[in-house]
């Protein structure tokens, strides 16, 4: 199949790498490790006369959750330019300007071209060109010692979300450790889990629907950069006159089309939830017959155990990991009998609220706790927690309760980078119990956009899997943890910059690395934790394969095969060559696909008739098409049935008290200052400024720092508000220090009035080598608090819960 698509008369790819070798010397420490500059690779083609030109359907990066299908002109083998695909209906037809601007990306200087090996110190970046050969081999023998000398939980193999999107075998086959327990993207996750369930971050119900609600809140979520091409939907929805409200305390893309914008403090919008919440239960706005019939705030609770009136014995734990039969069923005051019973008991009135001696024990509801528990937090202490006014405060609340549908759209970066994001997630929860706004067209709550909801109905997919001794194990500790606790990795190979993108506080995470017996990394450029490594791989881009095709995927309402690829650039490989290169060192390649073609056939056999959606979709169809075919029934009328009858909590109901934190008092969300970003911390003595980061248009992660248009314009740089940029004699275009007791970087700062005094913002993130010194993640925090390992997903990593100092370098 190998170079089908590329059968040009004119100039090959190999007399283009020739030429381009000559002007080697352009790129310093890049020559040396036998890089050649890229910038032969543009012009020559517009230039060419006899140009072959095709188009070919390709499949753009996923981790903005959207993963385009883009329509690509290739001449002379390369991509010459980018268009939205014509292959997908007109509600899905988008593009962003990432994905316009690739052709500056795809043949960057960052590229990384060869396999490289060390030569200097860790960190120092000097390398020197080697075999692919000897690279593999220096990789599995690395590997194998470790294996041999301290078991198979010495070595440890992760893949960046975006690397490891289509597979990730190579880890599994050698039985290593992939890092734990996540840390990222869990935070108000941890808080909902137990009340609605594990996954119910990801939306019941589709995002199509914005239209269909009355109120939409925007809470820490940025769709405008973070999720362009499903902001369409937020589009929509305002065009249909929903008023739409955004709680940053930056004033965002989200905020400028937003009806209202509520400045928050960063860390703090647990209390504007609870502010909500003690309006509704003061003024009587909730819904009791929602709460009787689909929520625990009816159950009964012995007040002195705090445990819940079960006919189990045992506290229950985390409801997210337990059945009903090993907790038992929950107790209400049944009204018409005047005792308790089984909720689930037919005919049942159950109280909602008050306090019963039944057998010498006291009982209430949650309900009544959960006022006792408000009493606390009085919508004046609200108000001056979160900095948005007691007027404002009770207006959403009145908005959210009593005007119809409506939808708390939360984003997984801004506030769930806090230590107390656990508490918002479990705030809402209540939040959304108590009114009802669940279950029914336009109301609802979670991250909505990427497809992690219902957003599109379901396509399946048959997924490769390998024989069931080939899992990956965990030693225990997570990666965020492996800075700090004693483990018993040795040896590491990441498929992209996972180190340093993945884990905060760099100084104690690339210490660590440099501590390891071996780090490599298989990456497509040069990105921060490059320079530790041992052995760099070069993969290709998601626009290059050895063969005419690449990705299979289900995104965006389309079943999508990449088709009409580029052939790998300099000396890059796919990432399934790649593996199957390493997997062949234990003798263990044939466990997976040859080819990228065969894993998409694979993954298509039979699925018609598995699946009603899929219908019509097979390989050959696909390949017909062009490559994009829509899954039956995607569009902005889709409506998923996303009820309220199904919660996959061990009572089927919402579950509002948390009897599992008893220990930490946390029943219900009692609120709790973040780690550091505080007002009343007196580290703000030293460092009086809230350190946020967050997505940027520009870039996925660190992802396309090497787009020269995006680099010339939209580098690492601070933003400040006019207030602190004057007190520090700071103008756009200064260079600053930013520092803390974890680290520093020096780079730009802009002086940016959408930021309130006290709030520093930046883009996350930007190859180290762009800054003038160091880079954001040597000040963000590392914090873990002794709660968040009780909880489902564990400890999230705090990035934003920073404070720092800033000056003029
Ligand atoms: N362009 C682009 N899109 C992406 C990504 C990307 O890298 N680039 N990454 C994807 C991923 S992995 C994720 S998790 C999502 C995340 O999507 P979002 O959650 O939308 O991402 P962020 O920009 O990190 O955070 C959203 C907002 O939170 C604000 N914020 C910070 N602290 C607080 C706070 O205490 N309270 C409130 N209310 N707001 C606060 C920030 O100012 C920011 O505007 O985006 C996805 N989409
Ligand atoms: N300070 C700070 N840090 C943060 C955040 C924050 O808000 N502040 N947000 C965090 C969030 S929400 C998340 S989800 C994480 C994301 O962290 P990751 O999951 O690690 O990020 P990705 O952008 O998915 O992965 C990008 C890496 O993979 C490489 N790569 C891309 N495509 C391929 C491929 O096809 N093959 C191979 N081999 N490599 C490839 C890229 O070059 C890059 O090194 O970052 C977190 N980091
Ligand atoms: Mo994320």
């Amino acid at each position: 199949m190998s170079g089908t698509s590329s059968p040009h008369s004119g100039l090959s790819r190999r007399s283009f790498l020739k030429a381009s070798g000559a002007a080697a010397g352009a790129l310093g420490l890049a020559a040396a490790a036998g890089m050649t500059t890229t910038d032969g690779w543009l012009s020559p083609a517009e230039a060419h006369a006899e140009a072959e030109e095709r188009v070919a359907h390709l499949c753009h990066q996923f981790h903005c959750l959207t993963g385009c299908n883009l329509k690509c002109t290739i001449r002379d083998d390369r991509v010459a330019m980018v268009e939205p695909s014509d292959l997908v209906d007109e509600h899905h037809r988008t593009i962003c300007l990432r994905g316009i601007s690739e052709v500056q990306h795809i043949y960057a200087q960052d590229r990384i071209q060869t396999p490289l090996r060390r030569v200097g110190e860790r960190g120092e970046g000097k390398f020197e060109q080697i075999s692919w050969e000897e690279a593999i081999k220096t990789i599995a023998d690395a590997i194998k010692e470790a294996q041999k000398k301290y078991g198979e939980e010495s070595v440890f193999v992760r893949k960046s979300t975006e690397a490891g999107i289509d597979f990730d075998f190579f880890g599994a086959l050698i039985k290593a450790d992939s890092g734990g327990e996540w840390g990222l993207d869990r935070g108000q996750p941890n808080g909902t889990a137990c009340a609605f369930g594990p996954f119910s971050y990801c939306p019941n119900r589709s995002i199509w629907e914005f239209t269909d609600a009355s109120t939409i809140i925007e809470l820490g979520h940025n769709p405008l950069e973070s999720g362009i091409v499903w902001s369409r939907a937020l589009m929509d929805a305002k065009e249909a006159g929903v008023h739409i409200v955004t709680v940053d305390p930056r004033f965002t893309g989200t905020a400028s089309k937003s009806d209202e914008w509520l400045p928050v403090r960063p860390g703090t919008d647990a209390a504007l939830i609870q502010g909500m919440i003690r309006v509704i239960l003061d003024e009587g706005w909730y819904d009791e017959e929602f709460i009787k019939e689909n929520t625990s705030l009816v159950h009964l609770v012995d007040r002195a155990a705090g445990k819940t009136y079960r006919s189990a014995e045992a506290m229950c734990p985390n409801p997210a990991v337990v059945s009903l039969e090993e907790v038992g069923a929950p107790h209400v005051w049944d009204e018409a009998a005047g005792e308790p019973r089984l909720y689930s008991e037919s005919g049942v009135q159950p109280a909602l609220e008050g306090t019963w001696v039944i057998d010498g024990k006291e009982y209430s509801t949650e309900f009544t706790l959960m006022k006792e528990w408000l009493a606390d937090y009085s919508l004046e202490w609200a108000a001056e927690t979160c900095g948005i006014s007691q007027k404002t405060i009770a207006a959403l609340a009145d908005r959210y309760a009593n005007n119809g549908p409506a939808i708390i759209d939360f984003g997984l970066g801004g506030p769930d980078k806090y230590t107390n994001a656990d508490v918002l997630g479990h705030s809402t929860s209540i939040l959304v119990a108590i009114t009802g706004n669940y279950g029914k067209p336009g109301a609802g709550f979670g991250f909505y956009h990427g497809g992690l909801g219902a957003d599109d109905p379901a396509a399946t997919l048959n997924a490769w899997a390998l024989p069931e001794e080939y899992a990956y194990t965990t030693c225990g500790i997570s990666m965020y943890d492996m800075p700090y606790k004693e483990n018993p990795i040795r040896v590491a190979l990441t498929f992209g910059d996972a180190f340093t993108l993945q884990a905060a506080a760099a100084n104690d995470t690339l210490a660590w690395v440099k501590s390891l017996d071996f780090f490599a990394i298989v990456d497509i450029y040069h990105s921060s934790a490059v320079d530790y490594a041992d052995i760099v791989l070069p993969a290709c881009s998601k626009f290059e394969c050895e063969e005419n095709v690449k990705a299979l995927r289900a995104s965006y309402g389309h079943v999508m095969l990449a088709n009409g690829m580029v052939q790998p650039l300099f000396e890059s490989k796919s990432d399934l060559q790649i593996e199957r290169l390493l997997a062949a060192e234990w003798g263990l390649e044939h466990l997976l696909p040859e080819t990228y073609e065969e894993l998409a056939r694979f993954m298509l056999d039979g699925v018609e008739e598995l699946d009603p959606n899929m219908k019509g979709i097979t390989y050959e169809k696909l390949l017909e098409s062009g490559g994009c075919l829509p899954v039956a029934g995607a569009g902005p009328d889709y409506r998923p049935d996303g009820g309220v009858d199904e919660i996959p909590t061990p009572s089927g109901k919402i579950e509002c008290y948390f009897e599992y934190l008893s220990d930490f008092g946390h029943q219900f969300p009692v609120y709790e200052d973040a780690n550091e970003a505080y007002e009343a911390n007196p580290l703000k003595e030293q460092y009086p400024l809230y350190f946020m980061q967050g997505k940027t248009r520009y870039r996925i992660h660190a992802y396309y720092t090497s787009n020269q248009w995006f680099q010339e314009n939209f580098g690492p740089y601070v933003n400040i508000s006019p207030e602190d940029a004057e007190a520090r004699g700071l103008s756009t275009g200064d260079k600053v220090r930013v520092f803390n007791s974890r680290g520093e970087f020096k780079c730009g700062v802009h002086v940016n009035p959408s930021l309130q005094p006290g709030v520093l913002f930046m883009a996350e993130t930007t190859y180290t080598r762009y800054y003038d010194e160091g880079f954001l993640q040597n000040v963000t925090n590392s914090a873990r608090i002794e709660r968040a390992y009780s909880l489902y997903f564990g400890p999230q990593i705090p990035y934003n819960d920073t404070l720092v100092q800033i000056e003029k370098a």
